[in-house]
């Protein structure tokens, strides 16, 4: 397997509004230390860097005006003699029109979703590198059968236009662009993070060429609230390539992994012929966030269950909060893949 890493990832370290309170982040520069110290502890050493992503890539899965606002959005915020990180507090009320505001903070509120996150000097160029190491995964996988994007910020909670859950652009969603492009003719992305990809979601939600599967917390009581439901399956032509499992919380591994094979039966189904998994591992039991109970040991099962599909296959990183088991746990997912994955003769 082929280690795609990113640079500068530290220089994006957001602000968060937690029930009440602004704190720093939980999604912080520490996490990706140290799951580069237990992947290489673990002996994946076929590491390669990011390469760099073409403009024409991200805009099939961002708008052009949401690209150019999130490179500029700290600097005008800045220059507005704002303090701090560039951050909205309003939304668009129920019945609003779709008026794109002129101002900085208007705009904030009209391309973003939810103040759990934050814009600092650095996000910009942190999120295009992640999605730069996706896309240089996805690429990897198709020549030589699996690459993981190891990164941060995440990004399946990024919408087309929108930020938010701590995720700027949707790295998951330009691995499975970047696979499709290379000639991939049905792609499927797994999202195994505690919470629902809902970006992910929302870009390919009228698309037959991209299935989307999700394990996650009931929406009903747990972030992202409006979206994730069962009864989401895709309109028009992407009626049926969204598949939405939510559990209840607390759940454990069986009823987890009964889920998962649930996802894997209908990835087999639909003929797909290459995989992205948005790898969260906030479903570990003593995430600080999520309450899913899922134990280390569980992990190396995950990697080889997602590997029986034999597919090319980009793991794209997402979640995962617990510093301390979170290396090992992201780690765990990747050689339980890597010994029953058979990989490509390319
Ligand atoms: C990102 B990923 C409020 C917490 C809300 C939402 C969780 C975002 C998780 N302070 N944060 O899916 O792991
Ligand atoms: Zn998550």
């Amino acid at each position: 397997m082929i280690i795609v890493r990113v640079d500068d990832h530290a220089q994006h370290h957001a602000t968060e509004m937690h029930l009440g309170q602004l704190i720093p982040s939980v999604e912080s520069p520490a996490r990706l230390q140290v799951i580069e110290r237990a992947v290489h502890a673990a002996g994946f050493d076929d590491v390669h860097d990011a390469q760099c992503i073409e403009l024409s890539l991200l805009e099939r899965v961002h708008s052009p005006q949401y690209i150019e606002f999130l490179s500029t959005a700290y600097e005008r915020w800045r220059a507005a003699g704002y303090a701090g990180d560039a951050m909205a507090y309003t939304w668009p009320a129920r019945h609003a029109g779709q008026t794109r505001p002129e101002s900085v903070v208007g705009q904030l509120g009209y391309h973003s979703f939810s103040a759990d996150c934050s814009i600092s000097a650095g996000t910009a160029g942190a999120a295009r590198n992640a999605a730069a190491a996706a896309a240089t995964a996805a690429t990897h996988a198709l020549q030589v059968g699996s690459a993981f994007a190891m990164h941060r910020p995440p990004g399946h909670h990024a919408t087309r236009d929108q930020f938010g859950g701590y995720c700027y652009l949707n790295n998951a969603a330009v691995a499975a662009q970047r696979l499709r492009d290379l000639g991939a003719a049905k792609v499927a992305v797994l999202d195994i993070d505690y919470h629902h990809g809902n970006g992910t979601q929302d870009i390919f939600y009228a698309r037959d060429d991209v299935l989307t599967c999700s394990i996650h917390a009931d929406p009903a009581n747990r972030f992202p609230w409006f979206i994730g439901y069962a009864a989401e399956r895709g309109v028009g032509a992407g009626e049926g390539s969204n598949l939405n499992l939510p559990l209840p919380l607390g759940s454990a591994f069986d009823a987890w992994r009964d889920a998962l094979h649930v996802a894997i039966a209908a990835i087999r189904k639909a003929g797909c012929d290459a995989l992205v998994v948005a790898l969260g591992v906030d479903t570990f039991e003593h995430d600080p966030i999520s309450d899913f109970k899922l134990k280390t040991e569980h992990y190396p099962l995950v990697g080889t269950d997602i590997a029986a599909l034999q597919l090319p296959t980009a793991l794209i990183m997402e979640g995962g909060y617990l510093t301390e088991q979170l290396g090992e746990n992201v780690a765990g997912v990747l050689q339980g893949f890597a010994q029953a994955h058979r990989g490509s003769s390319a």
